[in-house]
């Protein structure tokens, strides 16, 4: 009879090869997501990276944020991408020479010497900065960390909540489905469908020499990818016109998350944060009022240009889970709608799926259309355990680190099975793994 694994040696393996996974995906200033697939820095990426790195070297933790921050624009905004240089053109679509951020993104504040993309990722910023602060008070401070970041960051809430206030709510609206970060969720189809697709042949997808077609998004879906952002683009990238404008509950949950990290941030610099607790306070009652659906016990995407709310159920509905003044009865709800039939958290799902197991767009594998990303089900442990639920909690953590394990640090997984899907050796789930085993 073999003698029953060692937890904490299991434990351990687990810790040495996640950290074997972010040395391997370490620049020297920063940590591409992926070896193959994503070759650049990314920005929501960065801020979950940080947050396992701070366990590892919170030197590298702070340089991680710092090195994006060092790419923000005049406006405030924090580029979803920030290329390296040294990676050839074609080795990721859309590139600099598509985005052209030092000549279209001039008049908004485009950095001259660094080339990137010029939408935005969800802010986890201020929320990372914070923990990684934390986890060596002596060194952040001894280097200045959270000065140099802080204006930064107040700058980069300050544009979502007044250049991105199109709905005229107080929520800040995404421009592109690329910037939520769920590229091809079902919420987006409603709203994608009014874009017209540019031609398939005029640009290369480079993500298909890395990832089965079946696993990713479709042609069409790019098509109308590269319409909205060729159209921000030409548009000198103003914001306020385009056709595409959504507000997304996970979005808007992470920067209300972040405005109170802010809070905690300006207190530690010797201001009260008092403002900002109240103010990320009003953004939850927003949240509630524009986006709460009490029938359904879900937040739901609204549809700023077409008005109303989109009745898909993702996974982003699920995160203002995490929104400390969220009032009882929604976070009761929400409980329940994650572990009901939709979600099937503790039940038949793995981790947490992306989208609704009964929707008629469920696909198990096709990218954020309904299998289970790891970043999300971090956030939605994390809402759990704050607000009490802690058998649940423990229980998906237990199922996210085995499942890291076994999938080999996937980029996501079929919510039903756990195999991997997408890239392996994934960043943000070797850090979320890290992060979830301290
Ligand atoms: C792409 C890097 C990014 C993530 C996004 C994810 C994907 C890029 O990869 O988008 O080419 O599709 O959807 O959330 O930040 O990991």
């Amino acid at each position: 009879v073999a003698a029953p694994a060692d937890p904490a040696t299991t434990a351990g393996s687990l810790h040495s090869r996640a950290a074997r996974v972010l040395e391997g995906n370490w620049t020297g200033t920063s940590t591409v997501p992926s070896r193959g697939l994503y070759p650049h820095q990314w920005s929501w990426d960065s801020a979950f990276i940080a947050i396992g790195l701070r366990h590892l070297s919170p030197l590298r933790a702070q340089t991680e944020l710092e090195t994006l921050l060092d790419a923000q624009w005049g406006d405030g905004r924090v580029p979803h991408i920030v290329f390296n240089p040294s990676v050839p053109l074609d080795a990721y679509f859309p590139s600099p020479d598509f985005w052209r951020s030092s000549t279209a993104g001039r008049a908004a504040g485009a950095p001259r010497t660094v080339q990137t993309s010029g939408i935005v990722q969800p802010p986890v910023h201020a929320l990372a900065a914070w923990l990684v602060h934390r986890a060596d008070p002596g060194l952040s401070r001894a280097r200045g960390f959270l000065p140099r970041v802080y204006p930064r960051l107040a700058a980069w809430h300050r544009y979502l909540l007044h250049r991105r206030d199109l709905g005229g709510g107080g929520l800040a609206s995404v421009v592109h489905p690329w910037e939520q970060g769920m590229d091809n969720s079902p919420c987006w189809d409603a709203p994608l469908a009014r874009v017209t697709p540019a031609p398939a042949r005029s640009f290369r997808r480079a993500d298909l020499d890395h990832g089965a077609p079946e696993d990713r998004p479709t042609d069409l879906d790019y098509g109308r990818y590269v319409r909205l952002a060729t159209d921000y683009r030409d548009g000198g990238y103003a914001d306020g016109t385009g056709d595409f404008a959504v507000e997304d509950p996970a979005f808007n949950a992470l920067l209300i998350a972040s405005e109170h990290a802010l809070a905690r941030i300006a207190h530690e610099l010797g201001a009260p944060g008092t403002a900002r607790h109240a103010r990320a306070e009003r953004l939850t009652a927003a949240l509630v009022e524009r986006l709460w659906d009490p029938a359904e016990g879900l937040f739901f995407c609204r549809d700023v240009r077409g008005g109303g709310l989109i009745p898909e159920r993702g996974v982003s509905g699920l995160i203002p889970l995490l929104l400390p003044a969220l009032p009882r009865d929604v976070t009761g709800a929400l409980v329940g709608t994650a572990s009901g039939p939709h979600f099937g958290l503790g039940g038949p799902a793995r981790l947490v799926p992306s989208y609704d197991l009964t929707g008629e767009s469920f696909d198990p594998h096709r990218y954020w259309r309904g299998p289970a990303w790891f970043n999300t089900a971090w956030l939605v442990e994390r809402g759990l355990r704050l607000h009490g639920e802690r058998a649940r909690a423990d229980a998906l953590r237990e199922d996210f680190l085995s499942t890291a394990d076994t999938s080999g640090f996937a980029e996501y997984v079929d919510p039903y099975t756990g195999d991997a899907c997408g890239a392996g050796d994934f960043s943000w789930t070797a850090a979320l793994t890290l992060d979830l085993l301290h």
